[in-house]
């Protein structure tokens, strides 16, 4: 059959099993848009490419399939950047579409024109530019296998426009695809199978750190058996939260900068730590030349780059965690780490008098105050998106996931604004999911138009402002590191009830800590979107910290009688 360029688009989005497309159009890939009309795609019109590309990541990290958003060239391409660079940071497998010049004006500053595949060169897993249509089928089935396979990762298509316009005879070439060099399907050797169960076997202070790997392979139920049968203790990164659930006895909490106390104590006082799906970033080991000095370290990891990178290990178990868990599981001898849990336990109790909820009410709305209530009412079940700042801490630390796929937060990157799109993308994956924004009021305003894709679209999405006048986060290091010089941080926002309500939303505004249920409870039993504004406390701070480059157990901890910074189990 013929079909043209822009048909074999759309033909092998279908092919590949997508039903949503996140987009805006412009002249570079109007043929493309022209064709989508005859193809049974829904696609979003978003109201900047940024948010077109947050949602495509939204949408795949909730539902893990791959997410595409698809732009014009020059701008429509450069907006994508943003975006892109998020999903690589936290590995999200998203495809995205852009329309090139005509490929005979390539290299001459046509309209429009810009070397986007040179642009996004560092912050693609691959990128391809497409000038002859005989290529498009089978770099089209190429993108979306490297977005999936292996450590998953944004891939960008751009594609001339004469090549969308041209017509070939055509039929699905559905070969083998062949990849000589790309290594996604690499297995870790018995003898270091045999190595790592001797390791356990040994442990005495084992902890588990769960990270995104997790998730992206599918083992919640692997990870879950092996910690039971060898009773470890399960510390999560930021974008770990929902890979092991946080009702569970062995769950401890969140590990890092902004980790539990007890969390980053432990993994200072452990013999054995099991890296899972985690790449030792610097927000979870803080100095690394003092981080777990007593610890052997195992790294289930399916990247070998990732092997040694900030942090030395002893033995590297490559490929995918899965299959390593499963493999390890079938031979392990139980265990019991009683004394240890106990230990843990007792560094754990003390921090309970420095948590919020635990101090008296003082009357005023803090943003911890907000989410804990958020975690109580939805029962736990919500998918929750998070900005980046203070709140998204909050959110880490207030919310308790027992469920894989419930928390979408830019970890890597630490993107404002992808929290709305990001939401809107999930919200496509998952029609029947409760669907929660949690963000700031500066990263709110960053990609607020797309509230008007939420009610073009006709979706419900709820949205929790932790408006606290400030870039939070930003103000909290001047409060501890720049002597409470706030440069550029004190914020003046719009009316976000009038903002929601321009866009034919419902808006609400909560100033007071009764407030807080019953206008979550609105938000949840109004058939539409509703944004609330909830006025928190200004000036509180996220606790513990451990101040960037600094040594793990050196904690900034939350004033109590006076006291401020502490280390150890003081
Ligand atoms: C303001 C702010 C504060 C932050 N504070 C903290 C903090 O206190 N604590 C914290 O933890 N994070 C924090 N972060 C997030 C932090 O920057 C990192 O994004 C996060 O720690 C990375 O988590 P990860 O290593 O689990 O996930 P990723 O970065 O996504 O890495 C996942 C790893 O798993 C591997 N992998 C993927 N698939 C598989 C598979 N199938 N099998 C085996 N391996 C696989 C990948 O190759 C990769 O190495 C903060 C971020 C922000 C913006
Ligand atoms: C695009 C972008 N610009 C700047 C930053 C630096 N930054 C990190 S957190 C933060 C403050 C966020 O403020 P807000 O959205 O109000 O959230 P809060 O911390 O107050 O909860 C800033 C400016 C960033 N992460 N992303
Ligand atoms: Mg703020």
């Amino acid at each position: 059959m013929k079909r043209t360029g822009a048909q074999i688009i759309w033909e092998c989005l279908v092919h590949e099993g997508v039903k949503t497309v996140f987009g805006y159009p412009g002249g570079a890939i109007l043929p493309a848009y022209d064709a989508m009309l005859d193809y049974p795609i829904h696609h979003v019109h978003v109201r900047h490419e940024q948010g077109a590309a947050h949602m495509a990541e939204g949408y795949a990290r909730a539902c893990g399939e791959v997410g595409v958003a698809m732009a014009t060239s020059g701008p429509g391409a450069t907006n994508l950047v943003t975006g892109i660079a998020n999903a690589l940071m936290d590995s999200s497998p998203i495809v995205c579409i852009t329309g090139q010049v005509h490929s005979k004006y390539i290299g001459y500053d046509a309209f429009q024109e810009t070397d986007i595949t040179g642009i996004t060169l560092p912050i693609t897993k691959h990128n391809y530019l497409v000038t002859d249509i005989h290529d498009l089928t089978r770099v089209m089935r190429e993108a979306f296998y490297i977005a999936r396979s292996g450590r998953p990762g944004p891939v960008l298509v751009d594609i001339a426009k004469d090549v969308q316009q041209a017509a070939i005879e055509w039929e699905y070439d559905d070969a083998p695809i062949r990849l000589p060099g790309y290594r996604p399907d690499l297995r870790p050797l018995s003898k270091d199978i045999q190595q790592a169960l001797e390791m356990i076997r040994e442990a005495k202070r084992p902890v588990i750190l769960a990270g995104h790997g997790v998730l992206m392979s599918g083992a919640m139920h692997e990870l879950l058996q092996f910690a039971e049968q060898t009773h470890t203790p399960v510390a999560m990164t930021l974008l770990g939260i929902g890979g092991f659930p946080a009702s569970h006895p062995l769950n401890l909490g969140m590990m890092g900068m902004h980790g539990e106390a007890w969390v980053n104590h432990a993994i200072q006082e452990s013999d054995l730590l099991l890296a899972i799906g985690m790449r030792f970033d610097d927000r979870v080991t803080g100095n690394v030349k003092t981080y777990a000095p007593q610890a052997k370290k195992i790294h289930f990891e399916i990247d070998p780059s990732e092997v040694n990178k900030n942090v030395k290990v002893d033995l590297a178990l490559i490929g995918d965690l899965r299959q390593s868990l499963e493999q390890i599981t079938a031979h392990l001898q139980p265990s019991d780490h009683g004394e240890w849990l106990a230990h843990i336990d007792e560094i754990r109790g003390e921090s309970a008098v420095r948590d919020i909820q635990n101090l008296a009410d003082d009357g005023h709305l803090y943003a911890a105050h907000v989410i804990n209530d958020i975690w109580h009412t939805t029962n736990g079940d919500a998918l929750v998106v998070t900005d980046v700042g203070q709140h998204q801490m909050w959110t880490a630390q207030y919310y308790r996931h027992d469920k894989p796929h419930s928390f979408i937060t830019s970890g890597g990157l630490g993107t404002m604004g992808f929290a709305l799109p990001a939401a809107i993308g999930a919200k496509f994956a998952r029609p029947e999911a409760d669907v929660w924004v949690i963000a700031g009021d500066g990263g709110f305003q960053m990609t607020q138009a797309e509230l008007a894709t939420i009610a073009q679209e006709g979706i419900k999405i709820n949205i929790a402002i932790v408006n606290n006048g400030y870039l939070g986060m930003v103000r909290q290091w001047q409060e501890f590191f720049y002597e409470r010089r706030y440069a550029a941080t004190p914020m003046r926002s719009p009316d976000f009830v009038k903002i929601a309500e321009a866009h034919g939303l419902t808006g609400a505004r909560v100033t007071k800590r009764a407030e807080v249920k019953d206008a979550i409870r609105y938000a949840q039993e109004s058939e539409g979107t509703v944004l609330i504004d909830f006025r928190v406390e200004q000036e509180d701070s996220v606790y513990p910290m451990v101040p960037a480059g600094g040594d793990l157990h050196n904690m900034i901890r939350r004033p109590v009688q006076d006291v401020l910074v502490e280390s150890a189990r003081d």
